[in-house]
Formats: structure tokens, sequence, C-alpha cells
């Protein structure tokens, strides 16, 4: 294993098993995976399970969460041939760089982190060391792979930041060039997908109202009534994108519409100038779930049939140690372990 930091490209990124996937989830990161993918870029996929128990998971509901997070994976198109797709717990050498990585980190790093303080909220005494040591364990996520690119939505930009940091102060205290830097990639048009009730509140799979977002297997009749419910103002939809800039709600439905459509955002706004919600939110719906549908189908007929989830995820797993196995044994000669079986 060299030191020099390879210049292979190699994407990576997760999703953490932590409850209903939505929409924000596809767009955000699972299309874009896929995408990657098409590209023929060398892509590792995961199923982060360790992150997920940062917050109290039911065991039994985690299992069926794990599957069912495997079966959006391929549902949405990735191939777990092509590509690598496993659960994290399934490769020890996540947490056995983490905890090297939680002596590299500052402990000042890790509560400076927004999602940090979002989830410990004012309690942070009571949240769990995991859920502040999180960033820790996605560096480690990433750069056990020497992963180049990290397809994200935007809300992971300041984590990306912190694996770099993390990457460089290695890089320096060890005197080596070893782990590379990586880049966040963060494109396309719904890199940030909103609440249905909120429009400044990120859509999310942890939010206490199921009505806040559009789930991956929500059925048409759901999708269209959260859609006529979803919070917005009384005004019509006017000719361009920039006049939506005071209007959150309006902003996020019109994202979602051309994000899914493949339109353009002026494109949309062309179409429904002057028109008012209760002609737009129709059509949102009827975009929604054009996309959705097959997906949820081929996600209920994967599920049918876990011992096959669980063999796909094992088989990555064995792929992903590959090569993880050689670049972890390496980071640990370097810190200065001995290693003698
Ligand atoms: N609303 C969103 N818009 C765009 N991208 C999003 N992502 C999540 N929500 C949106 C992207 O999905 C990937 C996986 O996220 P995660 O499940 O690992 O964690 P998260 O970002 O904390 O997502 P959630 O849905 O909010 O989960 P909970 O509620 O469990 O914390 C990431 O690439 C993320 O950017």
């Amino acid at each position: 294993m060299s030191d020099a930091a390879p210049r292979t490209p190699r994407v990576f990124s997760g999703i953490q098993p932590s409850g209903n996937l939505t929409l924000g989830n596809y767009l955000g990161a699972l299309r874009r995976f896929v995408e990657s993918q098409e590209r023929g870029v060398d892509s590792v996929y995961c199923v982060v399970d360790m992150h997920a128990i940062t917050v109290w998971q039911e065991p039994e509901k985690l299992r069926g969460t794990i599957r069912e997070l495997a079966a959006a994976f391929i549902a949405s198109g990735i191939d777990p041939e092509r590509s690598i797709l496993f659960n994290q717990s399934q490769v020890s050498g996540h947490a056995e760089l983490a905890w090297i990585f939680n002596c590299v980190a500052r402990i000042g790093w890790m509560y400076r982190m927004t999602q940090f303080k979002d989830k410990a909220g004012k309690n942070t005494e009571n949240s769990s060391l995991g859920l502040l040591a999180y960033p820790s364990l996605m560096a480690a996520d990433i750069l056990l792979y020497h992963a180049t690119h990290v397809p994200v939505g935007e809300d992971q930009k300041q984590h990306i930041e912190l694996t770099r940091d993390i990457a460089a102060k290695f890089n320096h205290d060890y005197g080596v060039d070893f782990f590379p830097m990586p880049e966040p990639v963060i494109e396309g048009t719904a890199t940030r997908v909103m609440s249905l009730r909120d429009g400044t509140k990120k859509m999310s799979k942890s939010d206490p109202s199921d009505q806040s977002r559009i789930n991956m297997t929500d059925d048409a009749d759901t999708i269209a009534a959260k859609i006529r419910k979803a919070r917005t103002d009384p005004e019509p939809l006017p000719e361009t994108w920039e006049g939506l800039a005071e209007r959150p709600e309006a902003r996020n439905l019109v994202n979602i519409y051309a994000a899914l459509s493949g339109e353009t955002r002026e494109a949309v706004m062309a179409q429904f100038a002057g028109k008012a919600f209760s002609v737009f939110k129709p059509a949102l719906a009827e975009v929604v779930v054009a996309r959705l549908a097959p997906i949820s189908g081929r996600m209920r007929d994967l599920l049918a049939d876990p011992a096959e989830i669980d063999r796909i995820l094992g088989r990555g797993a064995e792929r992903a140690a590959e090569i993880a196995d050689p670049i972890l044994a390496r980071a640990k000669e370097i810190v200065g372990f001995v290693q003698s079986r």
C-alpha cells in the first residue's frame, strides 16, 4: 500500500436505515448514486447501520429497515454487481478506523457540527456519545476506501469538510500523504428537498409528522393527499423562478417538479405561470407518483425474499473488505500498532 494518495476516482456514499426513506433521500442521494454508477465510476454504497444506532433503534425494526434500504438502492437502479452495496456493520474496518480518527479529531470540531446541534437539541449531555462522534465514523467510512468523491445532499457538506480536516490532520501528524482529500459532490436541482409543512426545514425521515414528507413507499392516494395538504400561500405561481425568492414552500414544490420531470425550473415556471396551486398540485402529484410507483413496486418484490437481500449485502461486504483491509492495515502500521497475526 503506497502512501501517496491515489488519483483513481472512487465514489463512496451512505444512507442511514433510520426509518421511512423520503423523496429527499431519493433526489438528494439515491438518484445521483445511480447516475454515478451509469458514468462507470468505481462506486461503493453503504447502508450505514452503525450511524443509525446513534439514536435509539428497536433491534427487530432495524433489521427490517436495513433490508428495506438495501431494496431501495436496488429498486432505484443500483446494480450490486457493478457497484458495491453492503451494510456498514459487516465490515469491521469502519469501526476500527473511526477509533483512530476519534484520537485525531478534536472534541470542539464535533460540537460545532450543525447536525449534532439539531439532533441533540437542548439536551446535549443526555445524547449518545456516538451522536457526537458520528462525523468521525463518517470520515472513516469514506477514507477506508480512499474515496475521492462523495455524492450527498447539501446538509452533509459540513461533514465532508470535517472528513477533509481529519484526513489532513492524520497526514500531517504522522508525516504521510496517505489519505486523499475527498470532494463533496452536491449538484442538480434537488440537493435540498424541504418539508411539506415548513419550507425552511429539510424533509427528513425522522420528522415526527408523516405529513411533512413523501415516503418512497407511499401509495398514489397518500402522495396526492400529502401534496394537496402541503403548505403553500394564496398567490398564484409567478412567471419566473426569481419570483419565488420569498416563498419557500412554493419554491420547494416547483423544485421537486423540475427534479422529477427533468425539466428546468424556468420551463416549469413558464408552464404554470399565473396558475393556482389547485392546478399545480395535482400535476405535481402525477409526476411524483409516476416516478416513485415503479420503485416502490420493485422494493416490495425484493422484500418478499429477505434471504436474497442478505446474500447481496454479505457478498457486497466481502468485496468492500477486499478494498478496505489493506488500507486499514497500512493506517495501523502508520499509527505504530504491532500487527503480528
Ligand atoms: N431533504 C433532503 N434533500 C436532499 N437530500 C437529502 N438527504 C437527506 N435528506 C435530504 C440526503 O440523503 C442522504 C442520506 O441521508 P441520511 O439518511 O444518512 O441522513 P440524513 O441526511 O440525516 O437524512 P434524514 O432523512 O434527515 O435522516 P434522519 O432523519 O434519520 O436524520 C444524504 O446524502 C443526505 O444528504
